[in-house]
């Protein structure tokens, strides 16, 4: 082999690794665990969603936008305690989903607010809740509803 022809080896070699790392997996990772909502009375208007959402990649992720198909609008919020008030914010930005970290959305603390609910919520059923973020793009996650007291996930085939 010749000089110039292992020149072109090395040249293809090196072409090849960039191929590698551009069909390499995105630096995010995002999953969504034990998605759940309460049940909600006749003629409720609003429903909240809880969740767990984790981040394996090395990148932070956000939280852009929100749809379902049992609400008119969905969307991150905050509570917070002003003057011993307690109220709900849009989380301006959309919510972030540090890199190697998890991020629990539980009631009295952050939530995903659906409005313009089309059917009463029920307990033992589930609904679709469309998820787009900025680099893991989007993903459908099941909901789980349960009691209208609960405070945390059903126990079993919770937010599979
Ligand atoms: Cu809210």
């Amino acid at each position: 082999m010749n000089m110039s022809a292992r020149a072109a080896m090395a040249a293809i070699a090196v072409m090849l690794g960039l191929l590698d790392a551009a069909a390499a997996p995105p630096a995010t990772t995002i999953a969504v665990i034990k998605a759940w909502a309460r049940a909600t009375p006749p003629k409720a208007d609003v429903g909240v969603v809880y969740m767990t959402i984790t981040n394996q990649g090395t990148t932070a992720d956000r939280l852009e936008s929100l749809s379902s198909p049992v609400a008119g609008s969905a969307m991150a919020h905050q509570t917070t305690m002003k003057n011993g008030v307690m109220a709900m914010t849009a989380i301006s930005g959309g919510l972030v989903i540090p890199p190697h970290a998890s991020v629990v959305l539980k009631p009295f603390h952050k939530h995903i607010m659906l409005e313009g609910l089309k059917t009463p919520l029920q307990a033992g059923s589930s609904f679709p809740l469309n998820m787009t973020f900025r680099h893991a793009g989007k993903i459908v996650v099941t909901v789980s509803v349960t009691g209208m007291g609960a405070m945390q996930a059903p126990a079993a085939g919770a937010g599979k």
